[in-house]
C-alpha cells in the first residue's frame, strides 16, 4: 500500500491528500508532526519536507511530482484535463499556487501568527499583506469567470493545490465576500465535496493536535526559507529582516545541491 509522509497543516501535503481522496486510492499515513520525527522524514526526502510518498520501490517527494506520479500510475479517476490547452492551464495554476500564492500565505502566517511584532516594527506591513491577499483573490475570481472548475470541466490538481491556501486565508481573517462572486461560489461548491470535507476535518484535527506538541516539526522560532517566499519578503520590505533572522539562526535555507 502507498505510504504517505505528511503533515495535515501543510498545503502541499493537503494537495496530495485531496488527490488521493478524489482518486479513491487507499494509503497508510505517517503523520510527521514533531522535530523528533525529522529523521523518519529525511529517510524519504533529503529536503526534510512533507509530503513524500513511497509506493513499493518508488519514492517521490515534492507535491507536484507526487501528483504527476499518481496521475501516471493511477489514471482511472483523472485529475488532469484531457485537452492540451486545459492541461497546461491546470499545471500553470498549480505552479502559481505552489509559488506566489503560497508566498502570500506565508506573509500572512509570519505577520499574524509567528512574528506579530513585525506589524509594530513595519507599520505599513498589514496594508501590504492585505493588498497581496486581495490580488490573489482577484486573480482567482477572474480565472473562475464563466467556469465551474479552474481547468477543464471537473475537479483537477489545480483545485487540489489552491483550495488549502484559499481555505486557510479565508479562515484566518480574509473572508471572500460578494465582491469576488466567482471565487465565493467556487469555494462553496468545493466545500460540498467529500474529499474536501475529509481534508478539512484532517486539518482541523491536525491543528488541535499541533497545540499539544512540545517539539513541533515546523518550528516557529527557526523558519525554513526558500524561493518565492524570499521574493515576497523582499517585495514587502522585509529583506533586511530576513538577513537578521538568518544571522541570528532563527531561520534556515534548504540543503545545497551537494547535500541532496
Ligand atoms: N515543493 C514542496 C514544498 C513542500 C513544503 O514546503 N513543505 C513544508 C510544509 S508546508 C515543509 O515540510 N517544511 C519543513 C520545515 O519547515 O521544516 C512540495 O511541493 O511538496
Amino acid at each position: 500500500m502507498i505510504q504517505l509522509y505528511d503533515n495535515p497543516l501543510s498545503p502541499y501535503a493537503r494537495k496530495v491528500r485531496l488527490a488521493l481522496y478524489e482518486k479513491g486510492i487507499p494509503f497508510e499515513l505517517h503523520e510527521i508532526m514533531t522535530e523528533s520525527q525529522r529523521n523518519e522524514l529525511l529517510a524519504v526526502n533529503p529536503r526534510a519536507e512533507v509530503p513524500a510518498l513511497v509506493d513499493d520501490a518508488i519514492t517521490v517527494y515534492d507535491s507536484s511530482l507526487i501528483c504527476a506520479y499518481l496521475e501516471d500510475r493511477y489514471p482511472e479517476v483523472p485529475l488532469l484535463p484531457t485537452d492540451p490547452a486545459q492541461r497546461v492551464r491546470c499545471r500553470q495554476l498549480e505552479r502559481l499556487s505552489d509559488g506566489p500564492i503560497d508566498a502570500v500565505g506565508i506573509l500572512v502566517f509570519i505577520s499574524k501568527m509567528v512574528r506579530p511584532e513585525l506589524e509594530q516594527q513595519f507599520p505599513e506591513l498589514a496594508a501590504k499583506v492585505t493588498a497581496a491577499v486581495g490580488e490573489v483573490y482577484d486573480l482567482l475570481d477572474r480565472e473562475l469567470s464563466g467556469r465551474a472548475f479552474l481547468a477543464g470541466d471537473s475537479f483537477s490538481i489545480a483545485e487540489a493545490a489552491i483550495l488549502p491556501h484559499v481555505g486557510v486565508l479565508a479562515f484566518v481573517g480574509y473572508p471572500i465576500d460578494a465582491s469576488r462572486p466567482n471565487l465565493a461560489a467556487w469555494l462553496e461548491r468545493m466545500n460540498e465535496r467529500e474529499s474536501v470535507q475529509r481534508d478539512s476535518a484532517d486539518a482541523v484535527a491536525g491543528w488541535e493536535k499541533s497545540q499539544t506538541i512540545a517539539d513541533p516539526l515546523f518550528d516557529n522560532h527557526h523558519l525554513h526559507w526558500r524561493d518565492h517566499r524570499i521574493e515576497s519578503l523582499i517585495r514587502v520590505g522585509l529583506g533586511h529582516w530576513l538577513m537578521d533572522e538568518l544571522d541570528q539562526d532563527r531561520g534556515f535555507l534548504p540543503p545545497s545541491i551537494g547535500d541532496l
